[in-house]
């Protein structure tokens, strides 16, 4: 059973987004499409924060989704939080073309996704590799441009 997802992502500003998120089955890889307008060109940190709660905006989604307790990284590293899908990229008009696989992130068992919140970052996450404590759990990407709750789709 394959199943769908999708999120809508706004914010302050003027950044928004909608991102599609699918899977054949719990030990399949996910795949994420989308895109995100409004952005500086340049890479911008894209994650799942671990609470689908945006009653202060972005900020009470709380900290990337780490159910297994590891520091930040990429999304190739073998150390990274379930979260962390790494950048997308906004072009000079602004837009970021989403196109991720990941093999971590799920949308089916016990570390769901679902009803959890996706964040577009200000700036480009360094992937751990930043050399500073702050580098170890958000990759310093700055503020949160623009978040919502992944959910369910038909
Ligand atoms: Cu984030
Ligand atoms: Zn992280």
């Amino acid at each position: 059973m394959t199943m769908k997802a999708v999120c809508v992502l706004k914010g302050a500003g003027q950044v928004t987004g909608t991102v599609f998120f699918e899977q054949q089955s719990e030990d399949a890889p996910v795949f994420v499409k989308g895109a995100i307008t409004g952005l500086e060109p340049g890479l911008h940190g894209f994650h799942v924060h671990a609470f689908g709660d945006n009653t202060n905006g972005c900020i009470s989604a709380g900290p990337h989704f780490n159910p297994h307790n590891k520091t930040h990284g990429g999304p190739r590293d073998e150390n990274r939080h379930v979260g962390d899908l790494g950048n997308v990229t906004a072009g000079p008009d602004g837009i970021a073309d989403i196109k991720i696989e990941d093999k971590l992130v799920s949308l089916l068992g016990p570390h769901s996704i679902i009803g959890r919140t996706m964040v577009i970052h200000e700036k480009e996450d360094d992937l751990g590799k930043g050399g500073n404590e702050e580098s170890l759990k958000t990759g310093n990407a700055g503020g949160r441009l623009a978040c919502g709750v992944i959910g369910i789709s038909q």
